[in-house]
This record gives structure tokens, sequence and C-alpha cells, in this order.
């Protein structure tokens, strides 16, 4: 149970990065699913801030090999700023998405307050994709598949440098979860950039428990911990909602022992929830999954624990 926590929602409305729209219906989802009410009932002390504003997405082509950075931009500015703004009055952030570029804007933030409280950061990447993908690889431009990569410094100056510091992120300081989706060029990037990266074979042979103990090496009182969860870390059988499915993805068991394993360390400070897309849904229930694993992710137990 995790209590004296104080939690600020940041809604962020847009699909600005992502290669469906829908998206952007993603904060209201969440909270239609009751998650603020599910956080205030395990005694966490709940803000929620409301929706960011931002530009429209204008649905238009490539150019340069990015879709929309200019609005993309835009967007993780404003996440940046209110992100700060909640890190500064102590309160743990957690991002309603909006598609998964919106990474970049809430992780550069967090990177930014860690070092300027003397804290280790690490990133917990729960998703299918590893997002490294860079504008001379990317197949589509969409800029929801190219976080990872921004915030370790290959990417847009606007992006790269968006922080107090570039890069945001060192690629020692990423673990990615579940992933099982890469494109070849990006694979070569995640390689050369050593991403320590936990896809769904590791999984398979050595089972979440060690998964989670590999990830969570050596995290210590002083590490804050992101945990930046896009839906389609789930199987897509468990977690429709998301317009970027892809078969073979987390059971409901393995993601409960993901979150609780997470919860358990006490560290967590600040979360994305992201790429959820109530369009492709189905009577929302991905967004109620979602809620009932972020319950887990404070520490609500599906165990006879406690
Ligand atoms: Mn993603």
């Amino acid at each position: 149970m995790v209590s004296n926590v104080a939690v600020s929602l940041i809604g962020v409305p847009t699909d600005i990065g992502a290669g469906h729209r829908g998206a952007r219906l993603g904060p209201e989802a969440l909270r239609i699913a009751g998650l603020p009410e599910a956080l205030a009932a395990r005694g966490v002390d709940v803000r929620d801030c409301g929706n960011l504003d931002g530009p429209v997405n204008p649905w238009s082509a490539p150019v340069d090999g990015y879709r929309h950075l200019d609005e993309v931009v835009a967007w993780n500015r404003l996440l940046m700023q209110a992100t700060r703004r909640e890190l500064e009055a102590g309160r743990l952030p957690v991002m309603l998405g909006g598609d998964h570029c919106l990474g970049v804007g809430s992780i550069t933030a967090v990177a930014d307050w860690c070092r300027q409280q003397g804290k280790q950061l690490r990133v917990l990447w729960l998703d299918a994709h590893s997002d490294f993908n860079t504008s001379a690889v990317t197949p589509s431009g969409n800029v929801h598949g190219m976080p990872v990569a921004c915030l370790c410094g290959l990417g847009p100056k606007v992006l790269t440098h968006l922080g107090q510091h570039s890069p945001a992120l060192q690629p020692a300081q990423v673990r990615q979860i579940g992933i099982r989706s890469v494109d070849p060029e990006e694979k070569r990037l995640i390689k050369q950039h050593q991403v320590d990266v936990y896809d769904m074979r590791y999984i398979d042979e050595n089972g979440m428990k060690r998964t989670m103990q590999a990830a969570l090496a050596g995290v210590d009182a002083n590490t804050h911990l992101h945990v930046s969860f896009d839906v389609d870390f789930l199987d897509p059988q468990i977690a429709p909602g998301v317009g970027t499915t892809v078969p073979g993805g987390v059971n409901y068991r393995e993601a409960q022992l993901v979150m609780e394993m997470i919860a358990d360390t006490g560290l967590m400070g600040s979360l994305d929830i992201v790429e959820l897309n109530p369009l492709l849904d189905h009577h929302n229930r991905t967004a109620e999954l979602a809620v009932d694993l972020v319950e887990s992710l404070f520490g609500k137990s599906t165990l006879m624990r406690d």
C-alpha cells in the first residue's frame, strides 16, 4: 500500500505522433474508467490537472522524415513544463496520453529534475516497440516511433535539446520490456547504442520475475524510477484499444507481476500511460485494464499478501 503519495494527472489529448487518430481521446477514457477514484481509494492524494491544450493534428504527410514535427515539439514543450511544475511541487506526475511521442517531454522534465536533485534515473519502457527510430530509418515518419532515440540524443535538435541537458538520457539508463516489433534499421541502432532490451523471447525463456529482477538490478534508495507504459505492451487479446497492436504480448498475470514488482521497490517517481485509442477499443475495456494495472503500480496486490 502506497501512502503519502501525491499524484498529479496531466491529460495530453493528442495523437500528433501516431499513425492512427484516436489516442487524443485517451485521457478521457482513463478518467471514465475511474483512474482518479481508483488511486484515491489507494490512499493517494490525487490532483487532476485537466488537459493540456496544444495544436490540432493537421494529419499531413512527413516532411524530411518527420510528420507534424512543429506540433510534436509544441505538445512536448507544454508537457515538459507541466511535468516539471508537478515535480517541483513534490508530486508524482502521471501523464495520461496521448501517443508515445509525448515521452520526450515527460522524460526530459524528469531527467532534468533528477540531475538537479542528484537522483539516479532509471526508465522502464514497457512497450511492444523499441521506439528507437530516427528520420533516416523510420518507415513512417511518425514520431511516436522515435522518442527513445530522441531522449538519447538521436533526432531533430528541437526534440533532442528540449530540456536543460542534451542528451536527456544515456541508453544505459533505459530498460525495455515486452519488445516484439523492431524495424531492421532500428535494430541496428539499438545494438549500436547498447539499449538493454528484454524482448518477448527473453521473457518466455526466463519468466517475468527474472526479467524484472534484471531490469531493476542496481536500483537503490536514490533511484527515481520512471515508468513509460505503452498499452501495446499488453497482448492485443486483452488490450485491443491501441493503434499498433502486435500479437504475442504480455498477458494479464505477467503484467500484474511487472506492476507489483515495480510497486515493491517504492521508487516510482513518474509515469506515462500512452497509446490508448478508445476508437479501437471494445466498451472501454482496455482503459479499464490500464486502470487495474496502474492500481497495482500504486500497491494494490492481486495476491493474498498484506
Ligand atoms: Mn511506444
